[in-house]
């Protein structure tokens, strides 16, 4: 068992409010009526009685600059991160599912807030490193990379609470395909580890692991985190979600990434977001992206290591 920890915190967060597309946040209750629990427990793990948070809208909520629902976002997010380090705390394994990306301002923060030492392996389509100033929709999903780093200057005052845990070596990404220019030039001056489609297929996926963990975790101790956007694989096999990039990764290729950490041993925690039940063109691609999340997560935790 590559899992010396068996006891999983599933954290539901039916949460929309970091990006404009309603149907994120019935992401998790799919996930959930697909059965997830049923399927972890048949791995051999201890399923914690599930987590739904639930997220009160502010009364008020005008934009910061270019950030839309600044208050919605920042006081969720919060929430998010209590849940996750009470989670750790508690010995658990806490499995996020999303809701939108920007959910990860918590699960990151929560998962640094008790280990200093962890690394973050950022799997999308996208980069997430826009700051306020940077980000061309004001969609805080693009965001919550750049508020974990403190690169947000000056710091919104609804993200105050947020502490830059997250150094530049400690980050690496797999799968990118469209980013922003900002965000080139962010992941460029702090020269981050990422890995775009280009070269999952100049290496292929096996090699791209490897580099990425060599970058993030060179002596092989830091406890990993494993935020993983579904939109990172190609819309063939997870069509519903809010911003499908084609040229994606394949199911295999998640599931490898996903299996590859977890035999690490060091995996402590994993966030599945952005399935959005309300897009894809029929209930087929809605049921196909919902599998594939669920298959990357059973990848995860342990499903296909002998
Ligand atoms: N980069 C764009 C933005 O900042 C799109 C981000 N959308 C995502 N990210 N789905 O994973 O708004
Ligand atoms: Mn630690
Ligand atoms: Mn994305
Ligand atoms: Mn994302």
């Amino acid at each position: 068992k590559f899992h010396k920890n068996r006891n999983v915190q599933i954290i539901s967060c039916p949460f929309s409010g970091g990006q404009a597309r309603g149907g994120v946040e019935l992401g998790p209750d799919h996930v959930l009526e697909h059965g997830l629990e049923k399927q972890l427990e048949s791995l051999d793990w201890t399923i914690a009685p599930t987590k739904s948070l639930s997220f009160p809208e502010p009364a008020s909520d005008p934009d910061e600059g270019k950030l839309k629902r600044p208050n919605f976002v920042g006081s969720s997010t919060k929430n998010v991160a209590d849940t996750v380090a009470a989670a750790l705390k508690a010995g658990t394994f806490p499995l996020t599912i999303g809701g939108d990306h920007s959910l990860a301002i918590g699960t990151v923060s929560g998962v640094f807030s008790q280990h200093a030492d962890a690394c973050l392996l950022w799997i999308d389509a996208h980069a997430d490193i826009n700051t306020p100033q940077s980000t061309p929709s004001g969609n805080i999903h693009g965001c919550p990379v750049s508020f974990l780093m403190g690169l947000a200057e000056p710091c919104p005052p609804q993200f105050a609470w947020v502490k830059p845990y997250l150094k530049s070596n400690k980050l690496a990404y797999i799968g990118l395909r469209d980013v922003d220019p900002g965000e080139r030039e962010i992941l460029r001056k702090h020269n981050i580890a990422a890995f775009s489609m280009h070269h999952v297929d100049k290496y292929g996926i096996g090699k791209v692991v490897e580099l990425a963990l060599e970058r993030v975790n060179p002596d092989g101790k830091s406890p990993i985190h494993l935020s993983l956007d579904i939109d990172a694989l190609d819309p063939e096999h997870a069509p519903a979600t809010g911003t499908p990039v084609r040229g994606g990764l394949s199911l295999r290729e998640a599931c490898y990434i996903c299996e590859a950490l977890a035999e690490t041993g060091n995996l402590v925690a994993m966030d599945i977001m952005e399935c959005n039940p309300a897009l894809g063109a029929d209930a087929q691609s809605v049921n196909a992206t919902i599998a594939a999340a669920c298959s990357v997560v059973r990848c995860a935790m342990g499903e296909t290591l002998l």
